[in-house]
């Protein structure tokens, strides 16, 4: 029995090297469906020597196999005592304004302090007058449907008969659906670039993307004409998926439908639907998770269409420099007729960049002449303060080392600023990219939109804003409290994890970005006077307060009982002596007596001054102190009496919840 199992022992030990060496001589002998190992190595490094004008970018149809052109770059773990490479450069950091600065070097210096170094070398593009760019097309591009709706961008009118379909589908969905589901999905569009952005020429060996869009209960066609856009306008080598994520819609078309169409794909296009409704903020968070592909992840809204040679110019910046985040020039596409034009409030280029007022609302203003001064032609991608948010690419593990957006905010509003501060304080940069457009629908008058989940609390957005000037705004965060003094104590939540990795990253002051980055902000949004006092204005012991019954602009205020909701009845007295209500002041009216609310500029109607320990307020100009009636239900001025129980008044916080 002993000898027996021996032998059956050795006899399978025999057959199964016998077996391994068999395996190991088929693995080894080329086959014919594969190429060789080899000729691999050869195609991979004919893609990256290859030279601009070459044609192909994997747009010819068959070519449909994702290749990345460079293996994901791998980053060795390294040892570094942080602690004392921040002392050191602390000083020098805090005074080192990072534009201009083009010396690969540098850039890999600076970023070791608290980013992955950058491996991928990658040289800037050049720009050749009269030589059609290389990742140009060499003919106009086809159109969907030949002489169809909506082709080349032309507007789109549909005749009355249509009327009211239309107007149910922008209640529903915030466009013009019935005229969108006309018009090809493949539908050629205007170019709106600059004649110059035609002749620049890129480096072939670009990063990888995976784009990432987020939909909630989103119309067809204006959701799937954002994919085939994508499809049809990128290069295919350099498209490694195209990433859905379905933030809980309850909509049909979305469902199975959704999941047949893009069998058409063989696997390009992915969906991953959330168990719960996230909000876009948090949707995207998941995205960059799920899409894993790519080396960039770029963010698109779910109604857009890209632009001619929209990839290269977007993801070059990005390649360079690996902490700069890039954003397209985003045009607007029409919800109704669907033709597609630049965005206003530019300067005679129409380019603009990003900013805020200090009640944190998103604007544009032009740009400057330092930037246009830091570039040498008028196509270069530029520095902006801050993004709108739907449309960006970044490295992908860049996002991750930023910890992606905050995870306190939700639903909706802030995260732009969030991510924008978080970039350019901690030392990556934000660039616009002129010669990369995108067309955004903006949603119509009239949409019902869509309300946030139950299981958010009251005001999210506003919460939202109160964590991003926490984090990220210092001693600036003042002046958004002087805009929006109800949120003071707004439960916001904890922030410690964020002032933590602020600190780890040795993240620069918001001073520092004020006067470097976003150094033009002030002069279109001077800085608020700050508050000396706010909250409801109540007659001392009383149950009346000040309300000014929603009158704006030349109306007058008016006593009405106390109901410590804000709204109407809360005020603010500034520094500079203005007593308002949102953009309003109160001052004398006409009559000479009574007090009228009227729209109020940094400098004008600052006529008051409370004294909290005498409960008064006096009007400066007249001298008069402000007084009420409770039975005429009246505010105005009278010659001040201290005994007069009237003019007594005392002011009182009133929180948000
Ligand atoms: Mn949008």
């Amino acid at each position: 029995m002993r000898l027996k199992l021996g032998f059956l022992l050795r006899a399978v030990l025999l057959l199964g090297s016998f077996l391994g060496l068999l395996l190991l001589w088929s693995s080894l002998s080329p086959r014919a469906e594969e190429p060789s190992p080899k000729e691999r190595i050869r195609d991979n490094k004919e893609s990256i020597d290859r030279m601009p004008n070459n044609g192909d970018h994997g747009l010819i149809p068959g070519n449909d196999k994702f290749k990345p052109v460079l293996p994901w770059p791998h980053v060795e773990g390294v040892e570094v005592d942080l602690e004392s490479i921040r002392r050191r450069n602390k000083a020098k950091n805090e005074g080192n304004p990072l534009g201009g600065n083009n010396d690969q070097q540098n850039i890999m210096q600076r970023q070791y302090l608290t980013f992955k170094p950058q491996t991928l070398i990658y040289h800037d593009p050049v720009l050749r007058p009269g030589i059609l760019g290389n990742f140009e097309p060499k003919e106009p591009e086809p159109h969907g449907v030949v002489g169809g709706p909506g082709e080349e961008a032309k507007p789109y009118v549909l005749g009355p008969e249509y009327k009211e379909s239309i107007q149910a589908s922008i209640k529903e969905f915030g466009f013009n659906m019935v005229a969108s589901d006309m018009i090809s999905l493949d539908r050629s569009v205007n170019d709106l670039r600059q004649e110059e952005c035609k002749y620049w020429h890129y480096d072939e060996n670009l990063l990888t993307s995976s784009v990432v869009i987020v939909f909630h209960n989103e119309g067809w066609s204006t959701l799937m004409r954002t994919v085939h856009s994508v499809v049809k306008r990128t290069p295919r080598k350099y498209l490694a998926e195209i990433v859905l994520i379905d933030d809980f819609s309850n909509k049909a078309h979305l469902k199975e439908r959704l999941e047949d169409y893009i069998k058409q794909w063989n696997g390009l296009v992915k969906i991953f639907r959330n168990e719960r409704r996230e909000g876009l903020i948090q949707a995207r968070s998941i995205g960059a998770q799920k899409a894993k592909l790519g080396q960039v992840l770029i963010y698109l809204d779910a109604h857009c269409e890209v632009a001619v040679n929209w990839y290269a110019p977007l993801i070059a910046p990005i390649s360079k420099d690996r902490t700069t985040c890039t954003v397209p020039l985003i045009d607007v596409i029409d919800g109704n007729t669907y033709n597609i034009v630049p965005q206003g409030g530019g300067d005679e280029d129409g380019f603009a960049r990003g900013a805020w007022d200090w009640s944190m609302l998103w604007k544009r203003v032009p740009l400057t002449k330092r930037e246009k001064a830091l570039r040498k032609t008028k196509t270069e991608p530029y520095r902006s303060p801050a993004m709108a948010g739907g449309l960006f690419a970044i490295e992908r593990d860049f996002f991750f080392e930023l910890g992606l957006y905050d995870p306190g905010l939700q639903i909706w509003g802030g995260e732009n600023f969030e991510i924008s501060y978080k970039i350019w304080q901690c030392g990556g940069k934000l660039q616009f990219v002129p010669c990369s457009r995108v067309g955004h629908i903006y949603r119509l008058q009239g949409w019902q939109g869509n309300p946030p989940p139950a299981y958010v609390g009251s005001s999210p957005t506003l919460k939202n804003y109160v964590r991003v000037v926490e984090v990220w705004w210092d001693e600036y965060k003042d002046y958004f409290y002087a805009s929006r003094p109800e949120t003071k104590a707004l439960a916001h939540g904890d922030i410690s994890d964020l002032k933590k990795f602020r600190e780890d990253h040795n993240c620069k002051s918001f001073k520092w970005f004020m006067e470097e980055i976003a150094y033009d902000i002030t002069s279109h949004y001077p800085l608020p006077p700050k508050n000396v006092e706010w909250g409801e204005i109540r007659g001392f012991e009383t149950a009346y307060c000040i309300d000014s019954m929603g009158h704006s602009n030349g109306g007058f205020v008016e006593l009405g009982p106390c109901h410590r909701m804000g709204g109407n009845q809360l005020f603010r007295i500034n520094e500079a002596n203005q007593l308002m209500q949102y953009d309003q002041c109160l001052t004398k009216g006409t009559d000479g007596s009574k007090v009228m609310i009227t729209h109020c500029n940094l400098n004008e109607y600052k006529e008051w001054q409370y004294f909290k320990n005498l409960h008064r307020f006096t009007h400066i100009p007249s001298g008069k102190c402000l007084d009420r009636s409770e039975v005429l239900h009246q505010v105005f001025i009278s010659e001040c009496d201290s005994n007069k129980a009237t003019q007594k008044w005392e002011m009182n916080n009133i929180l948000s919840v």
